[in-house]
């Protein structure tokens, strides 16, 4: 009603049902010849490869062994690496196949060094100084055992292993066993619960990995999405393990638990068999095994962490102008107001829409005037159009080609389209050029990031699942198929060091990606694409962020609402309360969706949106905390409870934040308490939005809830730093002073940490320039320690320090009690205390409590 009254027009446009995925278009397993030839090919004995273990040569700590079937020689080539990890390559003696290389792998891979024992049916690989070796049993089928002291975790199972070599084709098949383990996780991105569910009994496709433009997906489905990691983990009380196919050509993947023994089988359609093995043997090992690999992600400008508006379109400066205003007399926090496809002059990136945003410096002006960003979309198809200079600059040598040498064309946003070729350096380095402010006319600092979408790449065409077709050709002669799941990271690359050059390397980019592959995160955040305003698709967001996060890519979210559809008024509501959780915080919607600026509501439903977002920003803190550990460990920030307390399973609708927040989205309508597992056999958590209630760990509760409360918890223990001024954007919380939450266990102790920095630079890493202190609570004390960094001229105002204490009432029920303090340790009341030079010139500051 409300929205009505604003757009009536977008109101005509509503649609009642809610578009869905042609599957004519997007095939499964059956209609792709090698997947379905594959799937559930049994090898004829005479096929199984045999281990010559007594031909095996090491050569610089790199074991090579032959293979052999009655046909075919391959080579194995098998290596221990430093940091729990091995590596295990599979080629013809001839290989052709392509290889990645350092597109990926970021780390410098440190051999270790190789012990054998040879013995009569299998030989052994073993490093003295670590508790690891691989066993090559000869077979036939042979296969290859990857252990950790003694205990085997990871099998590569030769039962099927197959590698086409034809001109036609080199599609490759392979079976990893995870022993030990229970359950698997991983694959991402799909849209789907957190753990792999048996696809071998044919109850389902296998999980598909082709990056694609996949509108109006299905939730709870392996269909392909927009991204790939080609990871999975295997998981259970004991033990966890993990693989990662290096690899980005198509790929399907079939799971199966039969005899309680999870196993994953690949069909890849071509380029390297080269699969690394994570040796954990915890899941954070696994975690730090794949981002010590992939690379972790730079700290993110701190506005990056505010509400994003956003909207498919905006259709005119006038129109983002009163969207920009009316968040504002409506009090909604936010900080950046995105630009779709509309602001671009018909789709040709870095121009201008002449009639409708005919004056965009005003219009940045004018955000900016609100302590507020602007964010531009940017897709990597360029209008084959001679009177644009972006086209014009590449077409001689900077598009993907056909193998006759003439450019590839097709249909996209703008028309006839040309792809560039990120795989020509300079190709990348002419992408890159463009988002300099003398380049990209009418662009100012206000435009502070850049949105890459359908970089999958999307074509328009229905006949090659609406991508580029497998055999155009990439520099080098690189066969599209064999980098497809790749293309997108590589734009990110490119529009990444736009940025960093564009902005004189001072400011951390901020990019938006929809397709990603593993190491996505060192160049962009990532969104889930084009979901629908379901309850089902609102449910997915957790797995998927929390899959991502296991992977690496930590700043992960969805459209709030759903992008196609409308959601009810309660799926809204939920959804903001629930994204308030995920690193990655924007509301999106269609076109032919009803406009669903939070301002648009009743004041009820205005009301808890405005709260949802309002327990965003008192948290960012925690959330930029958690980024810097992550830059230095690799850790997730987003966590399914097994990664944290690993003797218990995952729970697809809570979410810790760290170790101390925990989340619990609703994802059903109409429902007046959910289920909540609260972890920690000796734990105790507290209910912070229902009155800090404390629930004892290890068991499942009931808890109440209403349309204003979404369950989430601090753990006892933990200290928590918030900004609780309330502030229109994070250009007001830059200087806003922090409240310090200390949550007290059931022996009075708490301890956490605390980071800040210039929010913009790179000064964090280059001159080590931050405030980074732990915190402690004990005997009525708050003892703050640095624990490094130089703080320069940085400080951090803190305002109060508020305690919670575990109480427990005549009839044995817990609860909690408060207690604010705003005094320092003689007791002298204060207005704030400045935390800066004197806490990292002298011991600490201690607080009396
Ligand atoms: O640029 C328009 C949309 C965008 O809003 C959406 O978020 C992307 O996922 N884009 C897809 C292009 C096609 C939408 C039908």
């Amino acid at each position: 009603m409300y929205r009505g009254l604003f757009f009536l027009s977008a109101l005509a446009l509503a649609t009642a049902d809610l578009p869905v995925i042609d599957k004519n278009v997007f095939k499964n397993c059956s209609r792709i010849p090698f997947c379905s030839t594959l799937r559930h090919r049994v090898l004829e004995d005479a096929l199984k490869y045999t281990a010559d273990i007594g031909g095996f040569s090491i050569r610089n700590n790199v074991v090579n062994v032959p293979l052999y079937n009655y046909d075919s020689v391959l080579n194995m080539q098998l290596y221990l690496l430093e940091g729990n990890k091995a590596r295990v390559r599979i080629a013809e003696l001839e290989n052709t196949r392509f290889e990645l290389e350092d597109i990926v792998i970021v780390e410098e891979l440190k051999k270790k060094k190789l012990k054998v024992i040879l013995e009569t049916q299998s030989v052994l690989f073993y490093s003295e100084d670590s508790h690891h070796s691989i066993r090559v049993a000869k077979g036939p089928p042979f296969f290859v055992r990857f252990m950790y002291k003694g205990d085997i975790l990871v099998v590569l199972d030769a039962e099927r292993i197959f590698m086409q070599s034809t001109k036609e084709s080199e599609a490759f098949t392979f079976g990893v066993e995870f022993d030990g383990s229970e359950r698997l996780y991983g694959l991402f991105h799909h849209a789907y619960q957190l753990a792999l569910k048996e696809t071998m009994d044919d109850s389902s496709d296998p999980f598909r990995f082709r990056n694609s433009d996949s509108w109006a997906y299905e939730a709870d489905s392996p269909m392909a999405l927009y991204g790939t990691v080609p990871a999975i983990y295997g998981h259970s009380a004991n033990v966890s393990s993990g693989i990662f196919l290096h690899n980005a050509a198509e790929q399907w993947i079939d799971i199966t638990y039969k005899d309680r023994n999870p196993k994953a089988y690949f069909m890849v359609e071509g380029a390297a068999f080269d699969l690394f093995i994570f040796l954990g043997p915890t899941p954070k090992d696994l975690v730090r095994q794949i981002t010590a690999l992939t690379g972790k992600a730079h700290m993110p400008q701190l506005w990056t962490l505010g509400y994003h508006q956003c909207r498919f379109s905006y259709k005119s400066q006038e129109d983002v102008k009163t969207v920009v205003a009316r968040m504002d007399q409506n009090n909604f926090p936010f900080d950046a107001i995105w630009l779709d496809g509309d602001h671009t002059d018909d789709y040709r990136w870095f121009k201008w829409n002449h009639t409708t945003y005919t004056d965009p410096v005003d219009l940045q002006r004018n955000v900016s005037a609100t302590g507020r960003k602007c964010v531009s979309i940017s897709d990597p198809h360029i209008a084959v159009d001679n009177n644009y200079s972006v086209y014009l600059g590449a077409k001689d040598k900077y598009f993907v080609k056909w193998a006759n040498g003439s450019n590839y064309e097709a249909d996209c946003w703008p028309g006839l389209s040309s792809w560039i070729d990120f795989m020509i350096p300079e190709a990348s380095d002419y992408y890159s050029s463009w988002f300099a402010f003398d380049k990209f006319n009418g662009s100012t600092e206000t435009l502070a990031g850049i949105w890459n979408d359908m970089n999958e790449p999307a074509v328009f065409d229905d006949t090659i699942e609406k991508t580029l077709p497998f055999e155009v050709l990439h520099a080098g002669g690189v066969k599209h198929g064999d980098i497809h799941n790749i293309y997108g990271f590589m734009q990110t690359r490119a529009t990444h060091k736009g940025l960093m050059d564009r902005d004189q390397q001072k400011k951390r980019p901020f990019i938006l990606s929809r397709s990603t592959f593993a190491g996505s995160q060192r160049y962009a955040a990532m969104w889930t694409g084009d979901n629908s305003a379901t309850w089902n698709h609102f449910a997915n967001t957790y797995p998927e962020c929390m899959t991502a996060n296991l992977m690496g890519m930590v700043f992960c979210g969805a459209d709030i609402g759903g992008f196609l559809g409308d959601p009810s008024d309660e799926l809204l509501q939920r959804w903001y309360q629930g994204a308030v959780w995920t690193t990655f915080f924007r509301g999106h919607s269609s076109r032919e969706s009803q406009r669903r600026e939070p301002f648009l509501f009743s004041e009820e439903v205005q009301n808890v949106i405005r709260n949802a977002i309002r327990l965003r920003y008192q948290h960012i803190p925690v959330f930029y905390r958690l980024f810097f550990e992550h830059t230095r460990t690799g850790d997730p920030i987003l966590r399914p409870l097994f990664y944290q307390y690993t003797d218990i399973n995952e729970r697809d609708t809570q979410m810790l934040i760290g170790t101390d927040i925990m989340s619990v989205a609703v994802t059903k309508p109409n429902i007046t308490s959910v289920n909540v597992f609260i972890p920690g056999e000796s734990e105790y958590w507290y209910r912070v939005d229902e009155g800090w209630s404390v629930h004892a760990g290890g068991k499942e509760v009931n808890a109440e809830i209403n349309i204003a409360t979404s369950p989430y918890y601090y753990r006892a223990g933990s200290i928590i730093v918030r900004q609780d001024t309330i502030v229109k954007s994070t250009t007001e919380a830059l200087n806003a002073s922090y409240s310090i939450y200390v949550n007290l266990d059931l022996n009075n102790q708490a301890e956490g940490r605390f980071y800040m920095d210039d929010f913009i630079s790179f000064d964090y890493t280059n001159k080590n320039e931050y405030i980074y202190f732990s915190m402690r609570a004990i005997n009525h004390k708050l003892i703050i320690t640095p624990i490094d960094g130089n703080h320069g001229d940085l400080v951090a105002h803190l305002k109060e320090v508020i305690v919670h204490r575990i109480v427990t009432e005549n009839d044995g029920k817990l609860g909690s009690s408060e207690t604010t303090y705003i005094k320092t340790a003689d007791g002298t009341p204060l207005e704030s205390i400045d935390i800066g030079k004197e806490l990292f010139t002298g011991e600490g500051l201690t607080i009396h409590l």
